[in-house]
């Protein structure tokens, strides 16, 4: 739009959107050719649904980018019988006394912004970050050598894209160890280890340009699980780059200890969302683009797709007998509809049909069923994982497929038999009875209980301890991707707004209770009881390589012609070398302990002009390296407000002009 158009009322862009709409339905509909292949029934058993509702789930998806929120703007609902509205108007209280902690940790994803959040439930309070895929001052990461290490040996780039993130499990639950993240824009899975909150691996799985979905194996974490969402050519090297044909996409299985990748599989299609079964063998993953195509119309020109369930033993089996081939050093297996391995009675991947353009794959807590939601279909298919293993005919694993509202993008659970789907398009989440919508006929509205708008356009949506086979009930948030104007204008970018939802047990209403602005960009995230985490308030140092440092240590050893090794301890309030001389030219190799054992005491090392900033806590030790290029005087200083003598806290660093 040129600047001096007027801006237009997003209502009418959708009417427009409506209009085109009904001229398209009008040719579809005309008597004459109203046959088979244009019922949306896609040949899947009983779904009944018109093309009509399908047509304007997806016509009013790809309006979302010139009106985005607009369905919200209308008032969400359609009006009918199952869209009755819950008003917000809250009875149910969140805070959080001071003084009082939270009964939930929350590990929020930041999208592009790299990091991992932590929120405290039902508060909302952001407790800490935790930087991942970015560099961050405040902490150091990215600083440090260790840091500065992992982030190079993990792919050298200076951001990520984190979108989902799980915590490891023990029998089906939370072992409070690691959480595992995905960097969607470089392919990448990164390891924090919750004892200290700090990223402490991250794997640059080989032959994948972007990994989107991302899950742990239940019930024992036996892999990190990814999704590449990106056909490419494998190897991606130049060759066959101009034909998409042979362009693959791949799904690996990484190793949680080791962060090594074990094996890939590749598909037909692109993945997108994966979660797994409880019983260690099916991960299931949604996929659209089965017409692999590169362009959108392509992409979405048929009808339906195809979600993957990955048999895991069986791929297992397939990479001990050698049936792959090796690239980049990682075993690839042939998961493709045509390969050898999925002829036989155990397949290693079968291909479900679902309508077009699938979003999530959320698995319910007792691992009867993964919910797949439509996105472009306002159904949610329900795939029975116990009749996945016994049936040849992939029709017959639908188990369900409630019609629940436009847009549906994700599914999460109260462990009291609902679910709670997010819409999109609708700006809603829908409660719904699962045992209901396997006994009711496909695309019936039967089994919703209630709708409660949001705002506006959730994705994600996760109730408490939803991905475990316990969940917690109580809370939920969706996730909502716009914010537009429930907060104070901040300059055209607004923040995400994630709502925290009250759901009780699942025998009330829902109710919104609060509006709880996110920078850019979450998507997901998980939550698990505070007993589960056991976070270490000071370092222990048998946790780390470096070596710890005494008061006795400080001082300054010339390790080389051009290289020292400075070492001095943190306390309240000075460093353990008023000051120390080192020459122009000189790498020097810092070293410095925190000697305090006081939890939240903690010493900053900023060395002005030298691009260098850390923090050290209680107990632990950190190293950097850096070239002294100036001669001059630098003030080192503490950089975390500790004591009264703050201020105060400095160190000299004097760098001696070289002799000529
Ligand atoms: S995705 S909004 Cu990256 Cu999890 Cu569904
Ligand atoms: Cu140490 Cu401020």
């Amino acid at each position: 739009m040129s600047k001096n158009e007027t801006p237009r009322d997003p209502n009418e862009v959708l009417d427009e959107y409506e209009e085109t709409l009904d001229s398209v339905l009008a040719e579809v509909e005309s008597p004459d050719e109203a046959a088979e292949d244009d019922d949306i029934s896609l040949g899947l058993p009983g779904l009944s649904l018109g093309r009509r509702d399908f047509m304007k789930a997806g016509v009013a998806a790809g309006a979302m980018g010139s009106v985005a929120g607009c369905s919200a703007l209308t008032g969400g609902g359609d009006g009918s019988a199952a869209n009755q509205t819950t008003e917000s108007g809250s009875s149910v209280s969140h805070t959080v006394e001071p003084g009082e902690h939270d009964e939930y940790y929350g590990f929020w994803s930041g999208g592009h912004s790299g990091e991992l959040r932590v929120i405290g439930i039902p508060s909302m309070r952001e407790l800490t970050r935790i930087p991942v895929f970015n560099t961050d001052c405040a902490t150091g990461y990215g600083f440090t050598d260790d840091t500065k290490e992992l982030l190079e040996e993990g792919g050298g780039y200076s951001w990520g894209d984190n979108h989902h993130p799980n915590l490891s499990e023990t029998d089906g639950d939370y072992d409070g160890e690691y959480l595992y993240v995905n960097d969607k824009a470089n392919g990448r899975i990164a390891r924090v280890n919750l004892t200290y909150f700090e990223t402490d691996a991250i794997t640059d799985v080989p032959n994948m340009q972007a990994i989107h979905g991302c899950c742990v194996l239940s019930p024992d974490t036996k892999y990190v699980l990814g999704n590449g969402e990106f056909r490419a050519p494998l190897p991606n090297d130049g060759t066959d780059a101009k034909n998409p044909d042979n362009y693959t996409s791949l799904f690996v299985a990484v190793d949680p200890e080791s962060m090594e990748t074990q094996w890939q599989v590749k598909v037909d299609g692109n993945l997108d969302i994966v979660d797994t079964g409880k019983e260690g063998r099916w991960a299931i993953s949604s996929a659209y683009n089965s017409e692999e195509a590169t362009d959108i119309q392509g992409m979405t020109r048929d009808d339906r797709d195809n979600v993957k369930a990955f048999d895991i033993p069986a791929i297992e089996q397939a990479v001990e007998n050698g049936n792959y081939e090796e690239v980049n050093g990682v075993p690839v297996v042939d998961g493709t509809q045509e390969s050898s391995l999925n002829q036989g009675d155990r397949p290693i991947v079968k291909y479900i049909p679902t309508p077009k353009s699938p979003h999530c794959v959320e698995v319910g807590p007792n691992g009867d069923y993964a919910f797949v939601a439509g996105k472009l279909s306002p159904t949610v298919t329900m795939i029975d994982l116990d009749a996945l293993a016994d049936s040849s005919d992939p029709e017959d694993v639908v188990a369900g497929r409630p019609r629940v509202g436009l847009g549906p993008l994700h599914t999460t659970f109260d462990g009291n038999g609902h679910a709670y789907t997010s819409l999109f398009i609708d700006s809603q989440a829908v409660k719904w009875d699962i045992e209901a919508a396997v006994e009711a006929d496909e695309g019936s509205e039967d089994p919703i209980i209630e709708k409660q708008d949001v705002h506006y356009n959730p994705g994600h949506i996760q109730a408490l301890e939803a991905m475990t086979t316990d969940p917690d009930g109580e809370w939920l948030v969706s996730l909502n991707k716009l914010s537009k104007d429930r907060f104070l204008p901040v300059g055209p970018i607004m923040p995400d707004n994630d709502q925290l939802i009250h759901i009780g047990q699942g025998e009330e209403s829902m109710e919104l209770v609060a509006d709880h602005p996110a920078y850019p960009e979450p998507h997901d995230c998980v939550f698990a009881h505070k007993d589960k985490i056991d976070a270490k308030k000071v370092y222990d140092k048998s946790d780390y390589e470096e070596t710890y440092i005494t008061e006795e240590d400080s001082g300054v050893e010339r390790t080389g012609d051009n290289s020292v090794h400075v070492k001095m301890t943190t306390k309240r309030s000075e460093y353990g070398l008023p000051d120390f001389t080192v020459q122009e030219g000189d790498e020097v190799r810092l070293s410095t302990t925190n000697i305090e054992g006081v939890q939240d005491i903690i010493h900053g090392v900023a060395i002005p002009e030298h691009d260098i900033n850390y923090a050290v806590a209680p107990q632990d030790t950190r190293e950097v390296t850096f070239t002294a290029d100036d001669p001059g005087v630098y003030w080192i200083y503490c950089t975390y407000f500790c004591s009264a003598l703050h201020l105060e806290m400095r160190s000299r660093m004097i760098v001696e002009p070289a002799e000529e």
